[in-house]
Parts: C-alpha cells; structure tokens; sequence
C-alpha cells in the first residue's frame, strides 16, 4: 500500500499467482475487455514469442473514493514458467493481496501444490503469510470436461477457510467475482487500518 498524500491516491496492489498456463493473464484479458475504459489503464502484457509471459502483465483500476483518497488498484500477474522463481519473488513484493489462479486439470494438482508452496515461501521472505494478507483462490477451467471436484484441490493445498471461486477465465466466467472477493478484501483490510492509524 502506497498513499500519495498530495495526489490524494491509495494505490494497492494485487498480484494474480499460480502456476503455468494456469490463466493468470487471461484474468486481466477479461477484466480489461469488461472495465469501462474511463477506469482502466492500458493493458501491459510482456509476453515471449508463445504468449508465454515473461515478466509480468499490469493493469491498473481505478474505485470510488475512500475516506476521501482515490484508490487505484494495480493488478499484475507472475510468469508461471518453472524457471522465473526469481521474478514472481520480484513481483510480490509491497503485494497488498493474491489471488491464486489454480488450474482444475488433474495433472496439474502437483503444479498447483509446488506454486502454492513457492508463494507462501516467497511471502515469508517478505514477512507476510497468506492469513495475514487477503487472498482468493481462483479454481481455473471448470469448462474441462475433467475438471477435478473443488474438494479435491482444498485438500491438497489444505484451503481450510479461504474463498474458493470456479471460473472459466477464457470465457469471462468468474473472473469479475474473483476480482470483486479480492478487492473487497484489499479494501476492508485498508479501512480497518486506517481506523486503527489514522495518517492526516
Ligand atoms: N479450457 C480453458 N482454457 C483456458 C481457461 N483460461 C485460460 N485458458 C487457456 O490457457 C492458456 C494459458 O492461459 P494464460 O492466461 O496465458 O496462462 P498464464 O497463467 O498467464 O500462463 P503463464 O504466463 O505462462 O504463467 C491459454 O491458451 C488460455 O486460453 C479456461 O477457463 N478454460
Ligand atoms: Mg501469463
């Protein structure tokens, strides 16, 4: 979280994790395509030749005012490739809430379960846990055919208590729900400690 007192402007930011091909850039896709362009930015995707991202993908919404300061919410999205440990590291840093984009394939449960674990890793390194800031997780292509049952992933990541959304991202299902659980957590959580340290 970020307050530029002169500009008046919250900025918090949400990064979108999981692991590869999950559909952590076709969230934003989505969003960008359903946000009214007067509340978005551009989208920035940095992508290889395969669509594949690279670095990170950034969008940037704009809410109604809180306590009288403008909040923008940068959402950005981690490369889910094996081998950019080092950037989704980077990119959770000053991370005011996650979403876990989980792939319902059941050959990806081990994926879900080894990205699951590298995000709790890389936010104790920050020191933060994913009971201390909000997180949803994202039960991604529910439209497969063999989808595993949403029981199945709670189990194996031990989900006991976070909000579990289905969604078929490539079709825009869920993908607004998911935005709203998060940002209703990112928002209340600022609430609760602006009440708690009033800053001006
Ligand atoms: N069937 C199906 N395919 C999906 C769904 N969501 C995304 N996809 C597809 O999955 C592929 C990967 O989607 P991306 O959004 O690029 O995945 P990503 O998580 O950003 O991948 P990395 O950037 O490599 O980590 C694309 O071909 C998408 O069209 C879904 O709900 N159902
Ligand atoms: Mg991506």
């Amino acid at each position: 979280m970020f307050i530029n007192w002169s500009r008046r402007e919250l900025n918090l930011k949400v990064v979108y994790y999981g692991p590869a091909m999950s559909g952590k850039t076709t969230n934003l896709e989505q969003i960008f395509k359903r946000m009214d362009p007067r509340r978005r930015s551009d989208l920035v995707s940095l992508k290889t030749s395969e669509d594949r991202t690279l670095f990170f993908d950034f969008l940037q919404l704009e809410l109604g005012k809180i306590a009288g300061l403008t909040p923008k919410i940068q959402l950005y999205t981690v490369p889910g490739q094996v081998y950019y440990e080092a950037t989704r590291k980077l990119v959770l840093n000053g991370v005011d809430g996650v979403v876990f984009v989980a792939d319902s394939q059941p050959n990806r449960l081990k994926d879900n379960a080894e990205s699951w674990a590298s995000l709790k890793t890389h936010l104790r390194a920050y020191n933060l846990s994913l009971t201390a800031i909000p997180l949803v997780v994202q039960l991604n292509k529910r439209d497969l055919p063999a989808a595993i049952p949403p029981v199945l992933l709670q189990r194996r990541l031990e989900l006991n208590g976070h909000t579990v959304i289905p969604a078929t991202a490539s079709e825009g299902a869920g993908v607004l729900d998911t935005l709203k659980a998060i940002v209703n957590g990112v928002v209340a959580r600022v609430e609760k400690e602006m009440v708690a340290a009033p800053q001006r």
